[in-house]
């Protein structure tokens, strides 16, 4: 791949593993662990859409509860505020998957965060992950209230960067993004972490690689 003016990553899923709620999930429902952390995300991710669609937006740490809310209510799990407030703190200290180390190989190049996440989200999972020296810019989709696949949300990066997206290569796991970013003119990079098929939403990216380490030239 060739060398970019800046890359650009996704936070939730890229960076950090959003599976890491699974133990607290799992230690507050015995047995309903696996099944409330996927139910979870996916409702956190749908709402996000759907609000874009309605025009309707509320931060991200808003639709992270509301998604965990319909996911005990879905499987019949008795929710509280206390297990409420425990189970979403988890999202603040989601462990960062273990290849994030080499970002500090990608040489002088800048590096930035783009996320769904609120600011407050952000600020506290980049934090507590100990990766605040690996960027240069967290950007929270929040500044236009809009999320991402949107245009809207993709050109905080490069207003911010001062850079064309097509200088940019922008890094995520979910495949809804890769293509919203490919779609905005992105130098597109899906880190397949799963095994996924592509996304069937016409477009394709420019890599697929299986490690932040294949992005070391
Ligand atoms: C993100 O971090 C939601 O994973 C998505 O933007």
């Amino acid at each position: 791949m060739l060398q970019p003016k800046a890359y650009v990553f996704d936070a939730f899923g890229t960076l950090f593993d959003t599976t890491s709620v699974l133990a607290r999930c799992e230690e507050t429902f015995p047995g309903q662990g696996p099944e409330l952390t996927a139910l979870w995300r996916s409702k956190q991710l749908e709402y996000s859409w759907l609000r874009c669609l309605m025009g309707r937006y509320e931060d991200f740490w808003t639709l992270t509860r509301d998604g965990l809310t319909f996911a005990c209510h879905a499987l019949h799990l008795r929710i509280d505020q206390d297990r409420l407030d425990h189970l979403l703190e988890g999202y603040f200290t989601l462990e960062p998957f273990p290849d994030t180390a080499v970002l500090t190989r990608l040489g002088d190049i800048p590096r930035a965060i783009l996320s769904n996440g609120s600011p407050t989200m952000l600020n506290a999972v980049v934090s507590n992950s100990g990766l605040t020296s690996r960027f240069q810019h967290v950007l929270s989709v929040d500044a236009v209230k809009s999320y991402k696949p949107s245009p809207d949300a993709y050109r905080i990066a490069t207003d911010c960067l001062g850079l064309e997206a097509k200088d940019i290569v922008f890094v995520s796991s979910n495949g809804w993004d890769v293509a919203g970013a490919a779609s905005f003119g992105f130098r597109a990079c899906w880190l397949n972490r799963q095994n996924a098929p592509l996304e069937m939403l016409g477009q394709k990216p420019e890599a697929i690689i299986r490690t932040l380490g294949d992005l070391v030239p």
